[in-house]
Order: structure tokens, then C-alpha cells, then sequence
């Protein structure tokens, strides 16, 4: 049986891998930072939580111990590297912590499945805001685009990416970087920009809210499903030899698009309702961003199954159907 371990487990994308992977017929380890409210930790998980094939065990990118034991535990054939402090305007707020996540846990994991596991297949999370503002000149980003980050997250992901890069050559590890635009889902972070107008525009039209309050409006992204990333990510670690790959939809959108096709979709008019507050905004920010897969397409075959259109729809309807159930909540 094949084993995989994930960094990141409980998150949007650790949550959908481990079900691919689970389908799969892998055993599939995963870690877990202990957290005062025990059911924050595996709520993303609960389609296969108790699972015969699913081990999750406490760690903690921050502990190197912990690491060594766990893959020590589990001597995984593959492991995915998702943890992450991910939110790019809180890297702002708290720059050294994202640092020692984000990019400094990268480099004690590699080093513990040097010391123990050094032939396992490691998957490392980068992302297109390590490209910062560089568009090459036909208005795409691609795995050859220069980086120049523009916010502490965007520094620390570099880090990971050229540690990653570093140790394969050195070390001849089978070590790869899939660099993922944004990826989005109803299992989204409700503090980024897609789940949180899906959220609050279904409030809206419930009647349980009456505004919506975001920060820069003119950003454009290029926004795809995470269950089609993770698919990807298990690609790439399937390939014949470890390498890099952008991942994205190739079409960009910008966040006042984002807004209209949601509240156009419930019949809302945005301009009653939506209003920007500066402290929505980064110090810097990145301003467009569209990327180019066509190397992860030809080489490993993968391919889109969402649009954006399905995908928000389906965030929006998540919304709809959670404040139906629970008009007291706030999700
Ligand atoms: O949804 P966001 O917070 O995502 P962002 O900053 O692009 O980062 C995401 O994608 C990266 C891939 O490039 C990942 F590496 C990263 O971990 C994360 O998953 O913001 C998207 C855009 C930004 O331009 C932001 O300024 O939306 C703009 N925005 C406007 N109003 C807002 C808001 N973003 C958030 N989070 N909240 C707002 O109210």
C-alpha cells in the first residue's frame, strides 16, 4: 500500500487530497498543530474522518522532533508539503511567524526526510505570489517568470521554492514545486476574498445581513477549483522526474467581476450593498495575476473540470444552504 503524508491536512487543499488520495487506496498520514477547540482541527475532514486509512498524528512545522517522529512513524512513500500561515495580508501582520512556517518549516521538513525517509517523492506548495508584479510580456505568469514577491508570504514561499530546488540538486532528491495560482471551493477560508463575498452575499439575500465590505477592488486572479489542484499535485508527484509546474485556469478575473457575477447570480444589485474600507488593503499589493499550465497540460495531461462560473455557484449555494439551516450562525 502506498502511503502519503500531509502538512497541512485540515486545510482546504489537505482536506480534498486526502479524500483523492484515500480513493486511491493510500494510507494516508497527516498533521495535526493542536488546537484548544479539538473539533476546529479535523472539521474539513469529516467525510473521512475514522477512516481505516487515515493517521493523523500531532506536529508542528515549528518542531522539528515533531516531524522526524512522524516520518519516522510513517516512512511515507510521498509526501505533500501544504502548511502553511497562508493569508497574504496577515503575513503583514505577523511577518516572522509566517516566515517560520511558511518558509523555514519547509527547510526542517526537507531536512527530516533527508536524515529518514530520503527517497520519498516531497510535493512543496508554492504559489504565484512569488511572482509578485512581473507579467511576462504576452500577460502571463509561467513557471520561467522572474519572482520579486511583494508581500513577507510571497518572501517566505520563495525560500521554499529555492530550498526546494537546492536540496534536489544537491542531494538528487525527487523533491518538486507545484506553483498554484488560487485555488477556491466552499471549504475556503471565509477571511479570502471569494468565500467571503459567496458567504456575505448569501446573508444578503437571506436577509440576515445588509452589507459587504472589501478592500481593492481592481485586483485581478486567476481563480480555479482546489479539487482540480490537488489532482494536480498528485500528478506531478506521479511524474518520471521531480520538476516545477505552474498551475492555473489561464483567465483572470478582477475582484469587482467576482462581485457582480455573485450578486448578479442572486439577483442583488451590488452598488446597494458592497462598500471598501482601507483596512482591507496590503501595504503592497499584487496586482494581476494569470497563469500559464500549458507545461503541467503537455507533460502530465491534466485538466479543468470547473469553471469559474460553476465554482462560485457552488460556493454561493454552500452559503445559502448552511444559513437556511443555521440563520444564527456566522459560518
Ligand atoms: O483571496 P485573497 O486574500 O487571496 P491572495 O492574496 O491572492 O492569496 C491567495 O492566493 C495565493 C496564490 O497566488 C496563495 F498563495 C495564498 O496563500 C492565498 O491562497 O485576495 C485576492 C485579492 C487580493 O488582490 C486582495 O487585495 O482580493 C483582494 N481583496 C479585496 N478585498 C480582498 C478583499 N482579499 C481579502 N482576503 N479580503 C477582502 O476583503
Amino acid at each position: 500500500m502506498k502511503k502519503a503524508l500531509i502538512t497541512g491536512i485540515n486545510g482546504q487543499d489537505g482536506s480534498y487530497l486526502t479524500e483523492f488520495l484515500l480513493d486511491k487506496g493510500y494510507q494516508v498520514w497527516g498533521i495535526l498543530k493542536r488546537n484548544s477547540v479539538a473539533e476546529n482541527q479535523t472539521y474539513r475532514l469529516n467525510s473521512v474522518y475514522g477512516h481505516p486509512n487515515l493517521k493523523l498524528e500531532y506536529a508542528d512545522m515549528l518542531d522539528f522532533a515533531s516531524l522526524v517522529r512522524v516520518l519516522q512513524k510513517s516512512m511515507p512513500h510521498e509526501v505533500y508539503n501544504l502548511a502553511a500561515q497562508s493569508h497574504v495580508r496577515i503575513s503583514f501582520d505577523q511577518p516572522i511567524y509566517t516566515a517560520e512556517i511558511t518558509g523555514v518549516g519547509t527547510l526542517k521538513l526537507l531536512e527530516a526526510v533527508r536524515l529518514i525517509c530520503p527517497t520519498s517523492r516531497v510535493y512543496q506548495a508554492s504559489s504565484s505570489e512569488m511572482f509578485g508584479n512581473n507579467i511576462d510580456a504576452d500577460g502571463y505568469q509561467r513557471e520561467t517568470t522572474a519572482m520579486s514577491p511583494v508581500s513577507p508570504y510571497g518572501c517566505a514561499k520563495v525560500f521554499s521554492y529555492n530550498i526546494c530546488v537546492n536540496y534536489r540538486n544537491s542531494y538528487n532528491m525527487f523533491i518538486s514545486n507545484g506553483i498554484l495560482f488560487n485555488h477556491e471551493s466552499p471549504r475556503r477560508g471565509s477571511n479570502f476574498v471569494t468565500n467571503k463575498v459567496a458567504k456575505e452575499a448569501a446573508k444578503i439575500k437571506l436577509g440576515l445581513s445588509d452589507k459587504l465590505t472589501l478592500g481593492n477592488m481592481e485586483a485581478t486572479r486567476d481563480w480555479g477549483h482546489a479539487k482540480d489542484y490537488v489532482e494536480a499535485m498528485w500528478m506531478i508527484l506521479q511524474h518520471d522526474v521531480p520538476d516545477d509546474f505552474v498551475c492555473a485556469t489561464g483567465i483572470s478575473h478582477s475582484v469587482q467581476d467576482l462581485v457582480n457575477f455573485v450578486f448578479n447570480y442572486l439577483d442583488l444589485d451590488p452598488q446597494k450593498y458592497v462598500r471598501t474600507d482601507p483596512r482591507y488593503l496590503r501595504p503592497e499589493e499584487l496586482r494581476d495575476l494569470k497563469g500559464d499550465c500549458s507545461k503541467l497540460k503537455n507533460a502530465l495531461g491534466w485538466k479543468l473540470s470547473y469553471t469559474f462560473e460553476d465554482m462560485m455557484k457552488e460556493m454561493v449555494d454552500y452559503w445559502l444552504d448552511f444559513f437556511k439551516k443555521n440563520p444564527q450562525a456566522n459560518g
